[in-house]
């Protein structure tokens, strides 16, 4: 006899927990900005920005040109695709066969191929590709401030060591648009026509993006008004983060974690698609060039805090992670063990 037993429902056994995640104005004194972002990255590796001064106007050609596209016929958002890694994706995240309820368009960071690939997303490209830019401009400017507070912050010698990796035109940089059907959809928005009775039922917590924490140095995230972003300060438990359209959310990455040998916390996070309205988030994800060779900073390390992880380029830390499935924690396959011991200072 087979007894098939079904698998345990992980949504259902997690606690929910309320928490007032930290806020940054960064219109306040940079002596206190610096010390609660270092605090805020130590607690969560997540905080909110407000007075961010990432232009509106960009914010909101950006998003509606975005939800132009996303409300095309699926067989013309295919035009922009597939993901390889750029342009349109629906369903499929990353490379290890991981799915959820979203649709998303990948971008690199050069003005060049953002118009380029703007032809196939909006009818008015010059102004998609110009608001892109625009916003990835703002975005960086913005992730460089944060790691010079963060160096400043640590007090480290040469303060801008951070910023400095995502500064040049060789960074790995990418922004990603995700955009979460809303419940009623029950139409399965990656065919054109709804060929399965149920593919997005209205079971309350459907996994939008799954649990992952991002490879790179710094996200900012924004979205519209719908909540659906989740972290996880600890293993099975999930802080909902409540929308705010004009704020940034920031979380540390993985990189980060490794150069401030972990005193750093690359945050778990998730997405559910479970709103009445559909979800619509811009993320910047900060990373170095492709050669930057990446390990904890002299300062971070001392003899009661030993270098945790190996160092590693970019390059070898992305491979990594798309070998991977996207839940994965990649860092701990570059941790230290004591068999290790000549990679101590
Ligand atoms: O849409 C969100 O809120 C989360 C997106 C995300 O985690 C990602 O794009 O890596």
């Amino acid at each position: 006899m087979v007894v098939v037993v079904a698998p345990p429902n992980p949504i259902r056994n997690e606690k929910i927990q309320a928490v007032d995640l930290p806020i940054i104005d960064l219109s306040a004194e940079r002596f206190q900005v610096r010390k609660l972002i270092v605090k805020a990255c130590e607690d969560y590796g997540f905080f909110k920005v407000i007075n961010h001064g990432v232009p509106k106007d960009i914010i909101s050609t950006v998003e509606e040109q975005s939800l132009s596209f996303f409300a095309k016929p699926v067989s013309e958002k295919q035009r922009a695709g597939p993901s390889d890694p750029f342009g349109y994706g629906c369903k499929n995240i990353g490379f290890s066969g991981d799915m959820g309820e979203v649709e998303y368009l990948i971008f690199d960071t050069n003005p060049i191929s953002i118009a380029q690939r703007s032809k196939s997303i909006s009818n008015e490209p010059t102004k998609f590709s110009s608001a892109v830019s625009g916003y990835i401009a703002a975005a960086r400017d913005l992730a460089c401030e944060l790691l010079d507070l963060i160096g400043e912050g640590l007090w480290v010698p040469d303060t801008s060591v951070f910023s400095r990796l995502i500064r040049g035109v060789d960074s790995d940089s990418v922004f990603r648009l995700n955009h979460y059907p809303h419940l009623q959809n029950k139409q399965d928005f990656c065919k054109d026509k709804d060929t399965s009775s149920s593919s997005f039922s209205s079971d309350i917590s459907k996994v939008g993006f799954g649990e992952h924490s991002d490879p790179q140095i710094l996200t900012l995230l924004r979205s519209n008004d719908v909540g659906g972003l989740q972290i996880s300060p600890q293993d099975g438990v999930w802080v909902p983060v409540p929308s705010d359209p004009t704020a940034l959310w920031v979380n540390v990455g993985d990189v980060l974690q490794a150069m401030t040998n972990g005193r750093f916390v690359s945050v778990r996070h998730r997405a559910l698609a479970n709103s009445s309205k559909s979800r619509l988030s811009m993320a910047y994800f900060a990373a170095p060039s492709l050669n930057a060779c990446l390990s904890a900073l002299p300062e971070m390390v001392t003899p009661e805090k030993p270098r945790l992880y190996k160092p590693f380029t970019w390059a070898e830390y992305k491979k990594t992670t798309f070998s991977l499935s996207l839940g994965e924690n990649r860092l701990n396959l570059f941790r230290i063990s004591s068999n290790d011991e000549c990679f101590m200072d």
